[in-house]
């Protein structure tokens, strides 16, 4: 595969400008392009439009220059609207029902009073402005507008050595180096290489400086690249229109709050999804499946979730299942048992349908009309597992009613419990169409040097060459000139196709259990796609660096608000090693999405395939058991404000700067630090606290923060977790499946701060269904040196106790410890005046009650 492609890479001849030429080439007067002026202004309600016109002869540098432009400043509750679009002439814009705004959103502070636009007349610049401070987070002067047909530009002043995070998706540090990152977003099917684009466009970034966070968002389904270069960001399309959105925040969190609001916030997730997850692709029947959960059992590792690649489909057709494999009876059985258990079952579907005369999917498709064509009208044709296929136009009035019901048939007959939906950049093995002619069972091309398509293949690229890695855009996935319903092309919806397929799939699966979370993952996203989806990192290696990267992918995806987010762990591409997969397994057991997954031809990695493995399996999913409660409440917090459930240092402590570059420790939710071990070799890990008082999740000693510190990391052990002080954790006794852990006691871990105080919250329901009601509890836990108290909504009935609290930082034992007035017994105390801790034991009171402890 790789010698196929480098060769296909080499004739097709990648984009070859230098960081050099790109940063001098968005200065004006380079290229001779003119700019724009203001010919004229007009102020309505919250609005403003102004008519720009070109100011002198036209460079038409990379296609014709437009003459009139209009632009639109808009304050909104959420944002900033700052848009620069054709006059004369529709570009297409990303339509605005892609997204899912919360229309209930208002900042506290209208946005008329958080930002300022001004601009200048000739020629035509903007900045925008803090307006309390003064601060500009914007600023056009003295770089080029460009506006053509197939090239936009823009730029805007950052300041020296500029703390940007966002940006995707890419395999980078979650910093990005702001002196030299060219970002191409164009959605794009590779193995995880670094520092290129990959599956999903995210053209939004947060900037943090001197301790305040702002977010700038361009929003458009073009290809283009974000460079970062020369103290400045520069923004080019290959068409569309300038639509950017300025976040004020002044936190990271609030601007995630403010993003997501403007582009749908993340989707409730079922609980059931928080439990360990196994997969991978090549398990080459149900036995081995079926053994495979035996073995997670007998190894007492929890296993929650089961899922299976595309082996279980017959050819390998979305809807069907291999006779011989997966017989149908045999999977229904399996199915049953996995649900009696208490465990799920999610396989993978594709978009692209194989033509074939005597496959449901395609022969109703082609009579519905759902298929992305070719320019004379044709059925567009590229190739995918099952062989030729076609794939489903999402803009088609029928796709998704055909597409609903193919899986609505399929779920009639298996069980499943959601749906993994990949290859959706869309995928496709030829470079462009493969002919449309083609039929039967195709060679791999990748497999066979002197593979050509049979059809001359002409590309149409854009006169600007974006930095797609694979260079030609129409390189492995549907030609750019391919027709989308409507007239649209590939070229202007390409970096959609994931997203559309999540909101119509989660539609389907909306259709056919209306009342239940649907659970989907997905690989290509777009702006608001965690409205729909939640997400893997895709192919990644079994590799100490991608380890590594698995980090700052998940804090990316964070931000760009899809929480619910993973890498593959032990790693897809290549073998993985013993130690490798124990360090990942430490560390995956955190991920908000934790799911062993590995590629075809590699040796096992199911975490009870070494016993040193499996050993670090049950401590650290032990743990991810224990606080599932608190996950549960944060991912809840990602519902409605976008906050982020792994929460990199750099947001959270953003005056700090030794945690500015931080992207090896992290914090799940604002309570909890994980300091993992990722390097080959190691025992301990040099891991940084930031401010106040922090305690081992394990030991519960205090380390102070603002100090460096040499944990202990032993193969046989933990992975290191601190609790904050100021926090409490509602944590519960784990079992080996999500739903037995909701039956469990549950306790509180108390952690207080240096003037003894901590808070926590803890949000309850019955974690399936689509609309709670007024049945959910919102528990607020608040505890200082008189005692603790536990108040708030409590509308949904847990029917488990509260067992233990056990509090941390406590100076001096309580003479006297009552529990909702009744004194407690000395027995079920014990304070340890070394460690400075007191556990009030065999408590026992209801969870779904207010509660009183006092001291
Ligand atoms: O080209 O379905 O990223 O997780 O195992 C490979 C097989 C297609 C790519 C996915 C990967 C999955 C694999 N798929």
């Amino acid at each position: 595969m790789v010698k196929w492609l480098s060769a296909s890479l080499a004739c097709l001849g990648l984009s070859t400008l230098t960081n050099a030429q790109y940063r001098n080439s968005t200065q004006i007067g380079s290229a001779d392009c003119p700019g724009y002026r203001v010919v004229s202004t007009q102020n309505r309600g919250n609005a403003i439009y102004s008519r720009l016109t070109l100011r002198g002869q036209p460079c038409n540098q990379y296609g014709k220059d437009v003459k009139d432009l209009i632009l639109k400043v808009s304050y909104e509750s959420s944002r900033l609207q700052v848009k620069i679009s054709d006059a004369e002439k529709k570009h297409w814009e990303v339509p605005a029902d892609f997204l899912s705004p919360d229309k209930k959103f208002r900042t506290k502070t209208p946005m008329k009073h958080l930002l300022e636009f001004t601009y200048q007349k000739n020629p035509f610049s903007f900045t925008v402005k803090r307006k309390d401070t003064g601060e500009v987070i914007f600023d056009t002067t003295g770089h080029r507008l460009v506006f053509e047909d197939k090239y936009l530009e823009l730029s805007s002043a950052l300041p020296e050595n500029a703390n940007i995070y966002g940006l995707g998706e890419v395999v980078d540090t979650f910093r990005r180096n702001p002196a030299d990152t060219i970002q191409a977003m164009w959605a794009r099917d590779v193995a995880d290489p670094v520092r290129e684009n990959l599956y999903g466009a995210h053209p939004f970034y947060i900037e943090l400086r001197d301790g305040k966070a702002h977010g700038v968002q361009i929003l458009n389904s073009h290809g283009m690249d974000v460079i970062l270069a020369n103290k400045s960001v520069a923004y080019k399309a290959i068409g569309g229109v300038l639509d950017f959105s300025f976040y004020p925040g002044s936190d990271a969190y609030e601007v995630i709050n403010q993003y997501t609001a403007t582009v749908g916030r993340p989707h409730q997730i079922a609980y059931w999804s928080l439990g360990f997850h196994q997969c991978r692709y090549g398990y080459v029947d149900i036995d081995e499946v079926e053994g495979l959960v035996k073995n997670y059992s007998l190894a007492m590792i929890p296993l929650e979730t089961m899922w299976t690649d595309i082996e279980y489909r017959d050819m390998f057709k979305d809807f069907t299942l291999d006779p011989i494999n997966y017989p149908l009876d045999r999977v229904q059985k399996f199915v049953s048992k996995l649900h009696k258990d208490g465990q799920q079952y999610v396989l993978i579907i594709d978009p692209a349908i194989v033509r074939n005369e005597s496959y449901p999917a395609w022969t109703e498709g082609i009579k519905q009309d759902v298929f992305i064509k070719n320019p004379d009208g044709s059925t567009y044709i590229g190739q995918v597992w099952p062989g030729y296929t076609a794939f489903p136009d999402w803009f088609a009035p029928n796709t998704e009613r055909w597409w609903t019901t193919q899986i609505a048939n399929f779920v009639k007959d298996v069980a499943i419990d959601g749906l993994w939906i990949d290859m959706n950049e869309p995928a496709s093995f030829c470079v462009g169409s493969c002919g449309s002619n083609r039929t039967g069972i195709p060679p791999y091309p990748w497999m066979d040097p002197d593979y050509k398509p049979d059809v001359p293949q002409t590309f149409p690229e854009p006169p600007y060459a974006i930095h797609n890695a694979y260079g030609n855009l129409s390189m492995k996935t549907v030609s750019t000139e391919a027709v989308h319903h409507g007239g649209l092309t590939e070229y202007q919806v390409h970096n959609l196709y994931g997203h559309m397929e999540a909101i119509i799939t989660r539609k389907s699966l909306l259709a056919i259990e209306p009342k239940k979370r649907p659970f989907l993952l997905g690989r290509s996203t777009f702006a608001g796609s965690g409205a729909h989806e939640g997400h893997w990192t895709g192919d990644n290696w079994s590799t100490w660096e991608q380890l590594k990267y698995s980090i700052s992918g998940i804090l990316s995806f964070q931000m760009f608000g899809i929480p619910y987010a993973g890498a593959d762990i032990c790693g897809f591409n290549g073998n993985t090693t013993e130690e490798l997969c124990l360090r990942w397994m430490q560390l995956g057991a955190f991920y908000p999405f934790a799911r062993n997954h590995n590629g075809k031809g590699n040796i096992g990695q199911e975490p009870y395939l070494w016993e040193s493995v499996a050993d670090a399996s049950r401590k650290a999913l032990h743990t991810r058991y224990e606080i599932l409660p608190y996950i549960y409440t944060q991912f809840q917090h990602a519902h409605e404000l976008g906050r982020p459930v792994w929460r990199p240092l750099a947001f959270e402590f953003p005056k700090d700067q030794e945690m500015l570059d931080n992207d090896v420790q992290f914090l799940v939710g604002p309570g909890i630090l994980a300091s993992p071990a990722l390097t080959e070799g190691a025992t301990t890990v040099d891991a940084k606290f930031p401010e106040g008082i922090w305690y081992d999740y394990y030991t519960w000693s205090a380390v102070n923060g603002h100090t460096k510190q040499i944990l202990a990391a032993p193969l046989n052990g933990h992975l290191p977790l601190h609790i904050r002080g100021g926090h409490i954790i509602p944590t519960q006794e784990p079992s080996s499946t999500v739903s037995q852990s909701r039956k469990n006691p549950f306790s509180l871990l108390v952690a207080l701060d240096e003037q003894g105080n901590a808070e926590g919250e803890l949000y309850l329901d019955d974690g399936q269904s689509i609309e709670v009601g007024k049945k959910f509890s919102r528990i607020t836990y608040r505890a200082t040196s008189r005692g603790i108290l536990a108040n708030g909504h409590f509308g949904y009935r847990s029917g488990v106790v509260l067992k233990n609290i056990t509090i941390l930082g406590i100076k001096a034992q309580p003479n006297q410890v009552k529990v909702n007035g009744h004194t407690v017994s000395h027995d079920q105390l014990s304070y340890d005046a070394d460690k400075k801790t007191l556990i009030i034991a065999q408590l026992n009171v209801s969870m779904d009650k207010p509660l009183r402890v006092t001291f």
